[in-house]
């Protein structure tokens, strides 16, 4: 019964940091500590109503009892009979639940809707639940089976399945959303104490998704900030494992896969230039690399801008600069928009894209390497 008073006090309160080792909410007989910001709005309510539940449960039952007791038959004697109305009693047993019920509407609600509203500044985690596993993918291009978050920060799931019907469930964080097929779902939420990595929150797959559905139980390690960062450069080095003469189809479509929604490769220019050739120039590698590219950027030719003593020495460095600086030159007809992918992309990762680049030829429309490693290197590019 006590834990209503504490909750109630966090409650008033919620804007406060809470001290190092404390959790946000306490254990209670239903619920594990909770160990998110929202946790204090989702424990109160359902602290709320379960203490009313208790409450009318004693009274109910205890007035039964009562009544049980009072009215025995006691003898042979037969009872008038009892009062059929008494508006007050009612008016009372009405206007008392339904103030109740419109109070928890809006405590529900307002829960609800902060759980639906993540912070702009959230750091974003893309998740692909599938039978039977989550994939957890940060922004740099790292990948992981646990999830790992950092702490004190909000941090924004987006999340898609690739066959059924899952739900992700943190119950420490009481959040839980689920994962449908053919469209994304969102969910935040905000964890302040770090969990180290020997200890953990439990994630749990909450839709029966087939004969595998328990073995998608993951582990969620939240991570002070610093050591949080450190993990995600650290994981991102997928790359490293490549050798560096398979990096271009191994990591290329990866990686181009993050260029995509800008940069096409069958020659149709969108919101950045194709990669394909889209303005008799050549493709992106050859419009760069040649002497005589008619390719414009920044109002002039390209071959006044790349080559031997100009201002970039090569290809190689352009492309390498149009990533990591996109504004300084910009390609003629389009605008400033590009993101830089400084701190996201490694030189490995700038290196894969180049050879990516280098071998058009090699990748169908969407990216996909189309060509067998062995034996082919003899037949010549097909001029495009
Ligand atoms: C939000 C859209 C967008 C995304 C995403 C994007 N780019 Fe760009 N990119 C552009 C635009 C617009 C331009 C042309 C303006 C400029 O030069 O900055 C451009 C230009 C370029 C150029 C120079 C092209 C040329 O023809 O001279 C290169 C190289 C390039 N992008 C590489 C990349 C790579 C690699 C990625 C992915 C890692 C990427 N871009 C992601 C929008 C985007
Ligand atoms: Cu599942």
């Amino acid at each position: 019964m006590l834990n209503l008073i504490p909750n109630l006090l966090m409650q008033s309160s919620s804007d406060a940091t809470l001290a190092t080792g404390q959790a946000t909410t306490p254990k209670t007989f239903w619920m594990p500590e909770g160990a998110s910001t929202i946790s204090r709005e989702v424990d109160w309510v359902f602290n709320f109503i379960n203490y009313i539940n208790y409450f009318f449960f004693v009274l109910v039952v205890g007035i039964m009892l009562y009544f049980v007791w009072k009215y025995r038959q006691k003898g042979r004697e037969v009872y008038a009979r009892g009062p059929s109305h008494n508006t007050m009693l009612e008016l009372g047993w009405t206007i008392a639940p339904t103030i109740i019920v419109v109070v928890i509407f809006f405590m529900g609600f307002r829960g609800f809707v902060d759980m639906k509203t993540p912070p702009s500044n959230s750091y974003q985690i893309d998740v692909t639940a599938s039978k039977w596993n989550w994939s957890f993918k940060y922004p740099n291009g790292a990948t992981s089976n646990d999830l790992y978050v950092p702490a004190g920060k909000p941090v924004k799931l987006v999340m898609r399945s690739e066959d059924v019907l899952h739900s992700f469930y943190i119950r420490d964080f009481r959040v839980k959303q689920d994962v449908v097929p053919g469209r994304y779902s969102s969910l935040w939420f905000q964890a302040d104490e770090p969990t180290g990595s020997d200890k953990f929150h439990w994630l749990f797959c909450t839709e029966f998704c087939g004969k595998g559905h328990s073995d998608m139980n993951r582990h969620v390690y939240v991570l002070p900030e610093k050591d949080f960062d450190d993990w995600v450069v650290e994981q991102g080095r997928w790359l490293d494992k490549i050798p560096a003469e398979e990096l271009y189809f191994k990591a290329g479509p990866q990686l181009y896969a993050r260029c995509a929604s800008c940069h096409t490769l069958d020659g149709k220019p969108s919101t950045g230039p194709s990669w394909g050739n889209y303005d008799g120039s050549g493709n992106i590698w050859q419009r760069t690399d040649s002497k005589t590219s008619t390719h414009k950027v920044d109002g002039k030719s390209i071959t006044d801008l790349v080559g031997d003593g100009k201002a970039v020495p090569n290809a190689q460095s352009y492309i390498r600069n149009s990533i990591l600086n996109p504004g300084e030159h910009l390609v003629d007809g389009f605008g400033n928009v590009m993101p830089t992918f400084r701190g996201q992309l490694t030189d490995k990762g700038i290196d894969a894209l180049i050879g990516f680049m280098q071998h058009l030829d090699e990748f169908d429309a969407k990216g996909q390497w189309t060509k067998k490693p062995a034996g082919t290197a003899a037949a010549a590019p097909a001029a495009k």
